[in-house]
């Protein structure tokens, strides 16, 4: 893997630490790995329960990692597949790039811009109060939305993240920020996202 070191350069943003690598991967290598990926995951179709009824998610799930990354979001729990060795890979590379460990990953496949990812902060206990959660971008441009939650006074952010770039989110960010990927009605080729977290037992915050 030819990424590391990069240097991260921060995002000045209040209640946050944000850090971004516009060229993390080369475009070749993002494009070979796009393609790698949405083959061999084992991608999977959730279903969330939202009013007492069922709907799928819009977007497609995988989860790796080691045993013990455990990892319950939205109701739905769960267990980690074993790494395959392109993760496993993109985990050094990204652990040297960001200096923090992680323990597994969450990969999210967008097909087209009817897929997103609702306003959310990754708060669940098993991540710690400060999560270090490093996101890959892979495929074409995804628009990536922050708005400050109840108590912070300030504009929502957006951020372009093109394919092969990576954006840390780290320290208090998630105890005052929301994110979100939206919907988009532009034509738009798949989108594929990893977040690599630290899940308890043991979180190194
Ligand atoms: O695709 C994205 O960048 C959003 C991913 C996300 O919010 C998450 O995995 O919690």
């Amino acid at each position: 893997m030819s990424a590391s070191p990069v240097s991260l350069q921060p995002l000045p943003l209040p209640g946050a630490e944000l850090f971004f690598a516009p060229n993390f991967l080369p475009a070749a290598e993002a494009t070979a790995l796009l393609t790698a990926l949405t083959a061999t995951v084992a991608w999977e179709q959730r279903a969330i329960r939202l009013f007492g009824q069922k709907f799928p998610q819009p977007r497609l799930t995988a989860w790796y990692g080691d045993p013990e990354a455990r990892y319950t979001y939205s109701g739905l729990a769960w267990e980690p597949r074993p790494w395959l060795p392109a993760l496993a890979e993109l985990r050094a590379s990204v652990e040297a790039a960001t200096a923090a460990r992680y323990n597994s990953v969450l990969l999210n496949l967008y097909r087209d811009g009817r897929d997103s990812m609702g306003w959310h902060a990754d708060d669940e206990p098993e991540l710690g109060p400060t999560p270090a959660i490093a996101s890959l971008s892979l495929g074409a441009m995804r628009r990536f939305r922050l708005r400050p939650r109840a108590g912070l006074l300030h504009a929502p952010f957006g951020i372009d993240l093109p394919t092969g770039s990576l954006l840390l989110m780290r320290g208090p960010t998630q105890q005052h920020w929301q994110h979100a990927l939206p919907k988009t009605a532009r034509p738009v080729g798949p989108r594929l996202n990893l977040t690599f977290r630290w899940v308890s037992p043991a979180a190194p915050n």
